[in-house]
C-alpha cells in the first residue's frame, strides 16, 4: 500500500477539494478552475488572447522538448565543458573551428527525429560557455560561417525546418563568454583562457544584446531565449530587465526562461530546473523555489553530458525517460531532453534509439500527457497524476501515472470513493474499498502494464442532490 506523503500532500488538498468542485459543476471562478488544475490563472486564463499568454499556454500543453548542446567541442568528444576543464587557452581553443566541418548535418532530419519523439520544440545551443557562434553574427568573426569550413548557418537550416514541420524553436545563449575581451570582470569559470585582466563589461553587454536582437530578428518566428551562465557572474549588471524588453517587443509570442538556478525574475515566462524535477534539489542546481506563476520546465541528459562525449555511456532506458517526462508532468513542467550531437553532424544512435522509443510510447499514451496540466493528486511513491480540463462544459479528466511496477494497491484521497477508476483503454472499473478515512484502490496484475500503468479517473454522474465537495 502506497501513502501520499504528507509534506506534498499539504497545500494541495485544497487543489483536490477545487478539482473536485469543479466535476461536480460548482460554479468557481476562471483564477480557481486554474488553481483546481494545479495552475495560476496567470498561465491558464483562457481569456488571455495575448501573444504571451497565447504562448505560455502553448508551452504549458507541449510537455516535451528536443535540448540539443551542439558546438565546436563536440570535436573532441569530452563535453561542452572542456575548454575550461582541461584548462585549453583561447589560443589552442581557437584552432578547432577550422577543422569543423560537419557535412552530414540535415536540418530536415534532427526536426523530424524530434517529431517522432513526440517533441514539439527544439531549444538548440546558438552560443555555448566557450563563446563560439553556431550562428551567423555579424557581431564577431568567431562564428560557424566566418570561421569554419562549412562555411553555411545551420540555425537558419533548423529554423526553416521548424517552420516546416510545425515545431518551434527555442534559442539557448549563454551569458557566460569564456572567450570575450570584455566579459570583464570575470566570473567563476574560464580562469585559464588566457584573457588580459582588463575590459569593458559594458561593452560586452552591447555585444550579448545585439546577438540576442540578431537571433529575434534574422530567423522568423521564434519560440523563445533560454539563457544559461548568469550564475557565473551574479553580481554583474547584466540589463537582463532591457534584454528581456527587447525580445518581447521583437517577438511577442517568444518565451524568455533563464536557466540562473534561482527565483526568476521579472520579465521571464517560465522557470527552468536542471537534471531534476521540480522541487527536489538532488543535482545541487535547484535551491529556488517552485513558483506558482510561470510554466515549469526541466532539462535532462540523456547519459551524463550535454555536449557530445565519446566515452559516456551512460543512457538512461526508455522507461527511465517516459517516467522523468511524467514525473515532470505530474508536477506541472515539461521536459527538455538533451541530444549532443558529433561534429559531423550526426545524432548518436543510442539518442535516436531513446528518443523513438519516448515517441512510441507517446504516441499510444500521449493523450495523458499533452495539453494535461499536474492532476490534483500530488506525486507520491506509486506516482504521479495529470489532468484534462473537460471542453465545453464536460467534466475534466485524472489520469493515474502508477509508475511502481509491483503497486498491487494503492492510496488515493477520499474524495475519490465514488469515482469510477478503469485502466487506460479497458472497460473494466477497479475495486475501490474505503478503510479509516482513505480510499484504496485495488490494482491486479492484469491491470498493470509496463512503464506506466495509466488509470482513467471519472467522476460519478451529477446528481441534483450531489453535495459538492467544500472549497477550503
Ligand atoms: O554549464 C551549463 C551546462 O553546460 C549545460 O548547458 C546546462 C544545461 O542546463 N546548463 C549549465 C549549467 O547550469
Amino acid at each position: 500500500m502506497s501513502t501520499p506523503r504528507r509534506d506534498e500532500t499539504r497545500g494541495r488538498r485544497s487543489a483536490v477539494g477545487l478539482f473536485l468542485a469543479l466535476l461536480f459543476g460548482l460554479a468557481i471562478s476562471p483564477a480557481a478552475r486554474g488553481q483546481a488544475a494545479g495552475e495560476s490563472s496567470r498561465t491558464t486564463d483562457q481569456g488571455d488572447r495575448t501573444p504571451n499568454a497565447i504562448a505560455r499556454r502553448w508551452f504549458q500543453d507541449a510537455k516535451l522538448g528536443m535540448f540539443v548542446h551542439w558546438g565546436v567541442y563536440s570535436l573532441l568528444g569530452k563535453g561542452e565543458w572542456v575548454m575550461n576543464n582541461d584548462k585549453i587557452p583561447i589560443a589552442e581553443y581557437q584552432k578547432l573551428p577550422p577543422t569543423f566541418n560537419p557535412t552530414k548535418f540535415d536540418a530536415e532530419a534532427w526536426v523530424k527525429l524530434a517529431k517522432s519523439a513526440g517533441a514539439r520544440y527544439i531549444t538548440i545551443t546558438t552560443k555555448h560557455h566557450d563563446g563560439f557562434c553556431m550562428f551567423d553574427s555579424k557581431l564577431t568573426d568567431y562564428d560557424i560561417v566566418d570561421a569554419t569550413p562549412y562555411g553555411k548557418d545551420p540555425i537558419k537550416a533548423l529554423a526553416d525546418a521548424c517552420h516546416k514541420n510545425g515545431i518551434k524553436l527555442f534559442f539557448y545563449y549563454s551569458l557566460l563568454d569564456w572567450r570575450h575581451p570584455d566579459y570583464y570582470p570575470r566570473g567563476k569559470t574560464g580562469q585559464h583562457a588566457g584573457r588580459e585582466e582588463k575590459g569593458d563589461w559594458k561593452k560586452y553587454v552591447e555585444y550579448y544584446q545585439g546577438q540576442v536582437r540578431e537571433l529575434c530578428a534574422n530567423y522568423g518566428e521564434i519560440g523563445g531565449l533560454w539563457f544559461d551562465g548568469w550564475w557565473d557572474n551574479p553580481d554583474a549588471d547584466w540589463d537582463l530587465e532591457g534584454t528581456y524588453k527587447l525580445i518581447h517587443e521583437l517577438q511577442p509570442g517568444a518565451l524568455v526562461g533563464n536557466n540562473h538556478h534561482v527565483a526568476p525574475f521579472p520579465g521571464e515566462d517560465f522557470q527552468i530546473f536542471e537534471q531534476d524535477l521540480p522541487g527536489k534539489n538532488s543535482a545541487g542546481f535547484n535551491k529556488a523555489e517552485v513558483t506558482a506563476e510561470l510554466p515549469l520546465e526541466t532539462c535532462l541528459t540523456m547519459n551524463r553530458s550535454w555536449g557530445y562525449n565519446a566515452t559516456d555511456d551512460a543512457f538512461k532506458s526508455v522507461e527511465e525517460i517516459v517516467h522523468a517526462l511524467l514525473g515532470a508532468a505530474g508536477r506541472g513542467a515539461n521536459l527538455l531532453l538533451n541530444v549532443g550531437p558529433k561534429p559531423d553532424g550526426t545524432i548518436p544512435a543510442e539518442s535516436v534509439e531513446r528518443l523513438q522509443g519516448v515517441g512510441r510510447w507517446l504516441e499510444a499514451n500521449g493523450k495523458t500527457v499533452y495539453e494535461t496540466r499536474r492532476g490534483p493528486i500530488p506525486p507520491t511513491d506509486w506516482g504521479v497524476s495529470t489532468a484534462r480540463e473537460g471542453r465545453g462544459g464536460e467534466a475534466p479528466t485524472v489520469y493515474l501515472h502508477v509508475l511502481k511496477a509491483d503497486a498491487a494497491e494503492i492510496e488515493l484521497p477520499e474524495e475519490f470513493a465514488k469515482f469510477l477508476v478503469m485502466p487506460l483503454g479497458k472497460p473494466s472499473p477497479l475495486k475501490l474499498e474505503t478503510k479509516a478515512g482513505a480510499v484504496q484502490l485495488v490494482l491486479p496484475a492484469d491491470a498493470r502494464t509496463p512503464v506506466d500503468t495509466i488509470l482513467v479517473a471519472t467522476p460519478p454522474a451529477p446528481t441534483d442532490d450531489a453535495v459538492p465537495v467544500p472549497l477550503e
